[in-house]
């Protein structure tokens, strides 16, 4: 029976059914399931069945938001029973993660953000269009494992690097940890500015910040 749930959570998402998605989370909660096995065997199964999709070209951009959304209704239900249970997810390290300032490009960053918060970071969204300063500070007042930068624009991922500098003033590196993306980024443009961790897309992000906290 859990079985089937867990498969209708998965279909939520890849239909991109927020309310849906909520109401199956909510169903699960009152029929006393691990909400841990719900986000994990549940939704995250549709969240990386739509972004293999995506990559691959089944599924474009509207199906991907709306499969983001439909995981954030999820997980907003799920959260706070996972904390209420006393079960909280081991936390596999802090990540502030933002667009960079000058680009308002906010979805893949959203998704890696759900992604990662979804396999067990703690995440501090900064939005987009955010300073050079806002990223170390929360950093520092957050003491993050991690900073994550996303850019959409070849005029802004220069951002990145100045991120990376002002961090290295800061005495935070190489500490605080940075992993860069964005569909005009590159692994060899994140080697010439320093950064730790690349990813292409929302699923790989996972696993670099996983190495970077030398968990794999
Ligand atoms: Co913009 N835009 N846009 N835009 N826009 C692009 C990026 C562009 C490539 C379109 C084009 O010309 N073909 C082009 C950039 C050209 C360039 O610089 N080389 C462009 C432009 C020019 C602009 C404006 C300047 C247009 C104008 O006003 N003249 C303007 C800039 C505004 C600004 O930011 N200051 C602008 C505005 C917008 C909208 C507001 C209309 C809208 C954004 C809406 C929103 O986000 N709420 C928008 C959109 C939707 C796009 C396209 C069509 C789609 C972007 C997107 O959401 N992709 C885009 C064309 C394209 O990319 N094909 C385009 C889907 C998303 C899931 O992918 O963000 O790449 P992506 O994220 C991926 C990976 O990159 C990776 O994982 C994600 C999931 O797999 N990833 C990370 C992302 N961040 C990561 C961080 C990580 C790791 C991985 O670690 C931290």
């Amino acid at each position: 029976m859990t079985e089937e749930l867990f498969k209708q959570m998965a279909q939520s998402i890849i239909n991109g059914e927020p309310e849906e998605a909520e109401a199956l989370a909510k169903q699960a909660v009152a029929q006393g399931v691990d909400p841990l096995a719900a986000i994990n065997e549940g939704f995250v199964q549709g969240v990386n069945f739509v972004g293999e999709q995506f990559n691959c070209g089944e599924m474009f951009l509207p199906e991907l938001v709306l499969a983001g959304e439909a995981m954030k209704a999820a997980v907003a239900v799920l959260e706070p029973e996972l904390a209420r249970r006393g079960t909280e997810r081991k936390m596999l390290g802090k990540v502030v993660i933002g667009t960079v300032e000058g680009d308002i490009h906010e979805i893949g960053k959203t998704l890696v953000a759900t992604m990662l918060s979804s396999s067990g970071f703690k995440v501090f969204d900064l939005g987009v269009d955010v300073p050079v300063d806002k990223f170390i500070e929360v950093a520092k007042a957050e003491n993050a494992d991690i900073i994550g930068m996303s850019a959409l624009l070849t005029t802004t991922m220069v951002k990145q690097k100045t991120v990376i500098e002002k961090l290295a003033e800061a005495g935070m590196r190489p500490q605080v940890k940075v992993m860069v993306g964005g569909a005009p980024v590159t692994q060899e443009w994140a080697t010439r500015i320093g950064a730790d961790g690349f990813s292409p897309d929302a699923i790989g992000s996972v696993s670099i910040a996983k190495q970077l906290m030398g968990l794999t």
